[in-house]
């Protein structure tokens, strides 16, 4: 559950050197990663503009297809799939739809998930979403707590 998952957090945006504080989870109740800080600081010791924060752990894909996995994003991300980099949008813009991420998974299938992401300036909101076959692009719904785990 990522509400629970530890979460280190950087206080540049390259998640350089060793973190500077550490939280639980960035999610909300319903275990999704959904998170809007606005122009706050998400943690006491980390500025509210430049700072970064990985966060790792399993994804259980439910059945035999090839999922798109998408960010909604101010700033940038990055995920890896068991150490593959699927979706890279490392980049600093306004809150946006990130490129595919392409994963071809059988059912029931867990990898490991690592998601990385940074905040420049301004407001900070990260989101995950998936997408299987025929399911428009933008319109996919944020990865739900029972395919996300430690
Ligand atoms: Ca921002």
């Amino acid at each position: 559950m990522w509400l629970t998952r530890p979460a280190t957090y950087f206080d540049n945006v390259s998640l350089a050197g060793t973190p500077k504080a550490y939280g639980l989870g960035i999610g909300t109740a319903d275990g999704t990663i959904s998170r809007d800080w606005g122009l706050s600081a998400p943690i006491a010791n980390i500025p509210a503009d430049g700072w970064s924060l990985p966060l790792t752990g399993l994804v259980t894909f439910p059945t035999g297809n090839v999922y798109h996995l998408q960010t909604q994003a101010d700033d940038g991300t990055r995920i890896w799939i068991d150490d593959n980099l699927v979706l890279d949008d490392w980049k600093n813009a306004a809150s946006h739809w990130s490129p595919d991420g392409n994963v071809t998974a059988t059912a029931g299938q867990t990898c490991r998930i690592r998601v990385e992401y940074f905040d420049t300036a301004a407001t900070a909101s990260p989101r995950l979403y998936w997408t299987g076959p025929g399911v428009a692009r933008g319109s996919g719904e944020l990865i739900p707590m029972s395919s996300l785990r430690c």
